[in-house]
């Protein structure tokens, strides 16, 4: 048997999958105190492994209402203990970003666009990895423009892609430029499908998830302040983008699934098409729909957190 086997098989059959949170920079070893800033949390005044060890699910979405929103669902979800109206913010000693602690559940916002989410995903990874937490599994629950679905669809990302529809991240690193594989964990987003299957509550798929750097020009609308194209330009890259097999529009997917894949974190994206981008740019639904949308990929995330944990079967 090759010695990397055996090194992973322990007593427990459970120790064959336990998977350590990885940092791929030799310089945090040798810091004394890591201050995790926008999180205003460090290693040196608080408990980290105390405070999070248990953690075996992070959700994670843009806005701090809505993930304040699923930390009380899956509280009441997962029927824990205490009032979930009386949850407390972590991070409340800043205002960047909101973060709620649900059992073995950490729900926390991240904002708008890459460089947002970025931020705020070294801060977690390294958390996770001060906490000497394992086996965990991102989600990012979020809202997207879809391409050809019928709005309220939720798209399961199969593969994030950026503006030429290649599953890679771009980042620039002193000044050069360095690409980043995006492909995400196939099995969970199977099992997240198949929880869709057994709620039969709304349509979902899997397809690949466009992620750009800005709502208006960069999705191809033609309602924002600049438009340096035309209507018959903006189809033609929809429809390229579906050929692809492009279903969804976002601003997060590429550089959060490049992350979590180099640091040995499982990761889902799970997003609700607020509109059909071939109808119009414009989101036009009442506010009510628009809410029950943004619902979606909380319950499904839910219904597959409660099966993992063996509350549902
Ligand atoms: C989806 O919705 C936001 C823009 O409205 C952005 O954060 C995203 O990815
Ligand atoms: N979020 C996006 O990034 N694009 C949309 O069209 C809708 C939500």
């Amino acid at each position: 048997m090759a010695p990397i086997l055996l090194n992973c098989l322990g007593s427990d059959h459970n120790e064959y999958i336990k998977q350590p949170v990885q940092v791929k920079n030799p310089y945090l070893d040798t810091m004394e105190e890591d201050i995790l800033y926008h999180f205003s949390l460090s290693t040196k005044t608080h408990d980290l492994p105390q405070m999070f060890g248990d953690i075996k699910f992070v959700c994670v979405g843009g806005s701090s209402n809505r993930m304040k929103a699923f930390a009380q669902f899956i509280h009441k979800e997962l029927k824990l203990s205490g009032n979930p109206e009386e949850l407390r913010d972590i991070c409340e000693g800043t205002d960047r970003y909101c973060m709620y602690k649900v059992g073995q559940v950490l729900s926390i916002s991240h904002g708008m666009g890459v460089p947002s989410i970025s931020i705020m995903l070294h801060e977690l990874i390294k958390l996770l990895h001060h906490a000497q937490c394992r086996d965990v599994i991102l989600f990012r629950l979020g809202t997207s423009g879809g391409i050809g679905l019928v709005p309220g669809t939720v798209v399961i990302t199969e593969k994030a892609v950026d503006y030429s529809f290649k599953p890679q991240f771009e980042q620039v690193v002193l000044g050069k430029v360095i690409t980043r594989s995006t492909e995400l964990d196939e099995g969970v987003a199977n099992e997240l499908l198949q929880c869709s299957s057994e709620l039969e509550k709304f349509p979902t798929v899997i397809g690949n998830t466009l992620c750009t750097d800005d709502f208006y020009e960069g999705q191809g609308r033609l309602d924002g302040a600049l438009c340096s194209f035309s209507h018959e330009d903006k189809l033609e890259y929809l429809r390229k983008a579906h050929d692809a097999g492009v279903r969804n529009i976002e601003m997060e997917s590429t550089v959060f699934a490049a992350m979590c894949r180099i640091c040995g974190l499982k990761a889902a994206v799970i997003c609700v098409a607020l509109l059909n981008r071939f109808d119009g740019d414009q989101i036009t639904s009442p506010h009510d729909v628009l809410v029950e949308f943004q619902e979606r990929p909380q319950v499904l995330v839910s219904h597959f957190i409660k099966k993992r944990l063996g509350l549902v079967v």
